[in-house]
């Protein structure tokens, strides 16, 4: 395996500057003529042009319309004495896309034609300098059978199209964009669309188009309304307008992620566009939201400015994933439905990001080097990407974010740059701002890997009225970089403020200022340690309590020893909801951490953490989605990191009984309030899937699934049947999965019938089988029927390994339950071995991302840790794995 290292970055020998391909589409053999407009590049003369290709088979090359003499190197096609001057270059090749099972390039699904050349797929369809920095023009030309695909599409806009002999038949498009080849598109089949004309704010009329399969076309409805709010807001917040005549989205079912932002021609996972009322979740919904958008959004952050080289992944998607969380936040609307989309996104980011940060795949967000890119669209790259750019907004206000966007825009539009660019923008349109003046240490968070602590602490002095905040921080080492000494200080901001013992909001005034700023500010915290004074708080007899890291201001783990008086207080008071929420999060956290250390290991809830959750479940102010998230407790994934933290060894039975005692006993305890809670967030209208609704259908679902776990127990069979009867009746899909995992994860003898109920009904609806088959594999464990099950579902008939969704909802879903993947007598890992085994034998991107659910067995104890190690080498025992999975067991075991 070759290993690509981002200093080694060097400018091509040449630019491609236009391309003109013409595709004989079959299944079988496809034949691609690609005519190239090539121009050396000036400061790099006289060197050979050697072009990526794989898995094609080349049968022509000619310069300038003369055939020439070519060598193949090391996968590439080696051209040596080219012309000085800009030439012509045609290759001729074919390719086989039914054969195509990585679904990378060009392959068939579902009798169509479709394609995928992020991050190195159009080097499996032609050859081509395939590297982001390389745009050209391209002009495309489709020829298939009309009837078997009737509709072509490719990039930009349809300036021709007929009929040919053979009941064949062409279109051709052309898009007068430069791009990247990743960019590349092309759609054939057998297709339908909803369509709708729209003008812009600038007063331009687009043609908007979704295409699906025929039977799909009523699930559209919600994927347009979202592209037409994502161009809307596009607009509104960042002044960029859509720039192309016809923007279309395609939705196929085999798809490796999750969507692809190819220029005009969004191809999407059906996942993330087909949504209705019977069929998908509220939970779907906003995903379908959140992914239209961020691919509309790619369209400036992505497409109009690229990357250089793909260690600056980040600077499209961390951009971009910042740009659909305010998307969805703003489509939220109110301020407490915006804090709950935020906490959602914590929450994602600490149970996969800053897990993936304390593992063998540690990475900076702008990597240093990898082996297969495919490894490295990742939650760090991602998700803390969005979070870097996050605290650059909150370091220049709102309105100096849009100056920055709008300087990077001017600046580099029509270029591929780096994160170093973007940063340079941001900082430069805000010259006095608290992040110009630190940026260099800023990029820190560029840099280096691993996820900061920061400690806090605070002394109160009653007699001269202030309050002192010191806070320090350190870093963990990563795989090749050292932690504390070794890694500069990172430039953190800290959004907080001060409360009083009866919950009101204190002015904070510093040390040396004359007058209060506000209720909240952010602090910059930039050395190892900083001590802050804050004055003014003579009134107050008692300590206030410090609401530290609102809104979660950066993405770091905070060490604070609160009291549990201060996590109540906070709890109930504190006027950020982020925090509100992280309050409840850490006393469920004290004690399930204490349930899971004890013998026995049981966690018996107190009285007053009983109580306060009582308050918040019955407070009438509060949002019944913040209601959901409150009494929902830390999933136990994000238990045994912050155990591992400690140095504790994870033992993820302990866990799991710890959380299913503490979830039985808050089922218990409250039952009087769940039945209230059931019985007071019922809607009867028709569904829609805003924030609201979506809100008390969240709590009615986990007021059932708390009914449901304490009759069973008492052989009760009223709320069963309640949730029995919903399945059968319930009037959309999130209240019927609802009432189906409330059966299934309380083994009540209802769950059986339910199930089948429920595949009998939706056998015809892949989706809603995948989910038929996730929630049995994220089913809460007890005595390995869950896994017993899951080994039974691996041989139904409707399971499969190639659709990548399919599998996914079986494999990934089993390996993010944790009392199902580790089990004493290791057959978990031996099961989740053989499956990345399998699959990367035709599927390696699938495969290596399967393969990471062991990333974290060295922090487990025996004798998890010895099994899963073994489990691991003997997948690296293999000798024809991909270069994918190579690389993460690799990285793993080293
Ligand atoms: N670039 C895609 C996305 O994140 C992933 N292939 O939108
Ligand atoms: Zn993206």
């Amino acid at each position: 395996p070759v290993l690509v290292r981002r200093e080694d970055y060097t400018a091509p020998s040449h630019w491609i500057r236009s391309v003109d391909l013409s595709f004989d589409l079959d299944p079988a053999k496809t034949l691609v003529i690609n005519r190239m407009r090539v121009e050396p590049n000036a400061d790099r003369p006289g060197e050979p042009l050697r072009l990526d290709g794989e898995a094609i088979t080349l049968t022509r090359v000619l310069v300038n319309g003369e055939s020439v003499s070519f060598r193949n190197e090391g996968g590439q096609l080696v051209l040596d004495k080219l012309p000085t001057e800009a030439f012509d270059l045609e290759i001729r090749n074919t390719c086989a896309p039914e054969k195509n099972t990585e679904l990378s390039g060009l392959y068939t699904s579902g009798g169509g034609f479709f394609t995928q050349c992020e991050a190195q797929g159009f080097r499996r369809i032609t050859y081509f300098l395939d590297r982001p920095d390389v745009m050209a023009v391209f002009k495309v030309t489709l020829k298939a059978d009309a009837r078997a695909y009737p509709v072509l599409l490719s990039n930009g806009n349809l300036i021709d199209s007929g009929t040919l002999d053979k009941g064949r038949h062409f279109a051709e498009w052309s898009d007068p964009h430069p791009k990247p080849a990743y960019l590349f598109a092309l759609v054939a089949g057998n297709l339908v669309c909803r369509e709708q004309k729209i003008r812009s704010r600038s007063g331009r009329d687009h043609l908007l188009q979704v295409y699906v399969r025929a039977g799909d076309l009523d699930k559209t409805e919600h994927a347009m309304n979202s592209l037409i709010a994502s161009v809307a807001w596009d607009e509104a917040r960042f002044g960029l307008s859509l720039d192309l005549e016809r923007f279309m989205i395609v939705a196929v079912s085999d798809f490796n992620m999750g969507a692809m932002e190819n220029k005009g021609l969004n191809i999407f996972n059906t996942k993330f566009v087909l949504a209705s009322p019977a069929t998908a979740t509220d939970v779907d919904f906003g995903n379908v939201e959140a992914v239209v958008g961020h691919e509309y959004f790619h369209n400036w952050t992505g497409n109009r400015i690229t990357c250089r080289d793909w260690f600056q992944l980040s600077l499209k998607e961390g951009l971009t994933v910042y740009r659909d969380q305010e998307f969805s936040q703003d489509m939220a609307g109110e301020a407490s439905a915006r804090a709950v989309k935020r906490i959602e996104d914590v929450r994602q980011l600490r149970q996969f990001q800053f897990v993936e940060d304390a593992g063998p795949m540690a990475h900076p967000v702008r990597p240093d080097q990898y082996q297969a890119i495919d490894n490295f669209y990742t939650a760090t790259v991602y998700e803390k990407g969005a979070e870097v750019v996050r605290m650059m907004a909150t370091l220049v206000g709102r309105a100096g974010f849009r100056r920055g966007m709008d300087l990077y825009f001017q600046r580099h539009d029509g270029q591929a740059v780096t994160c170093d660019d973007f940063a340079q923008a941001i900082a430069d349109a805000n010259p006095d701002s608290a992040l110009s003046v630190r940026l260099e240490a800023f990029k820190c968070w560029y840099a280096q890997a691993g996820t900061p602590r920061v400690n806090a602490s605070g002394q109160f002095d009653a007699v001269a009225g202030s309050y002192t905040l010191t806070l320090s921080q350190r870093s963990p080492a990563t795989p090749g970089q050292p932690g504390q000494a070794g890694k500069q200080p990172f430039v953190i901001p800290m959004a907080l403020g001060l409360i009083a013992a009866d919950g009101v909001a204190l002015p904070l005034q510093l040390e040396g200022e004359t007058a209060p700023h506000g209720t909240e500010r952010v602090l910059v915290l930039e050395q190892t340690s900083q001590t802050w004074v804050f004055t003014g708080l003579g009134e107050l007899t008692a300590a206030p309590v410090p609401s530290l890291l609102r809104g979660f201001s950066a993405p770091v783990v905070l060490e604070w020893a609160a009291s549990e008086a201060e996590l109540f207080t906070l709890l109930a008071h504190d006027h950020d909801a982020f925090n509100r929420w992280e309050a409840s999060q850490k006393l469920a956290l004290a004690r399930l951490l204490a349930a899971a250390q004890a013998d026995g290991g049981a966690a018996h809830l107190d009285e007053a953490y009983l109580q306060a959750m009582r308050h918040v479940l019955r407070d009438e102010r509060l949002d019944a989605a913040f209601k959901e998230l409150v009494l929902t407790l830390p999933s136990e994934a994000y238990v045994a990191e912050r155990l591992a933290e400690q140095g504790v060894p994870v033992d993820p039975q302990r866990i799991h009984a710890a959380r299913e005692t503490m979830r039985l006993q808050l089922a218990q305890a409250l039952h009087d309030d769940w039945v209230w809670a059931w019985e007071t967030h019922q809607d009867n209208g028709g569904y829609r899937p805003d924030p609201l609704s979506s809100g008390r259908r969240a709590l009615a679902n986990l007021a059932l699934a708390m009914l449901v776990l304490a009759a069973t127990l008492r052989h009760d069979p009223l709320w069963p049947g309640r949730a029995y009867q919903r399945v059968k009746d319930a009037g959309n899909m999130t209240d019927r999965a609802g009432a189906l995992a409330a059966l299934v994860n309380a083994r009540a003898s209802l769950a059986e019938p339910a199930l089948e109920r429920f595949h009998a009904q939706f056998r015809d609806e892949a989706l809603v089988i995948d989910k038929w088959f996730s929630l049995q594999a994220s089913a809460s464990e007890s005595d390995g029927m869950v896994f017993a099950r899951i080994k039974a579902l691996a041989q139904h008939p409707d399971f499969t390994l190639k659709n990548p969704n399919r599998a996914r909802s079986l494999l990934m879903v089993m390996t993010q339950n944790p009392a199902v993947l580790h089990r004493a007598d290791a057959a978990g890992y031996v099961f989740w071995a053989d499956k990345v085994v399998e699959i990367d034998a035709f599927n390696p991107q699938l495969a290596a991302r399967l393969a990471r659910a062991l990333d974290r067995w060295r922090a487990l104890a025996e004798p998890y840790r010895s099994a899963a190690r073994e489990a691991i080498s003997r997948i690296a025992a293999k000798p024809e794995l991909s270069p994918d999975t190579r690389e993460i067991v690799t990285r793993s075991l080293a």
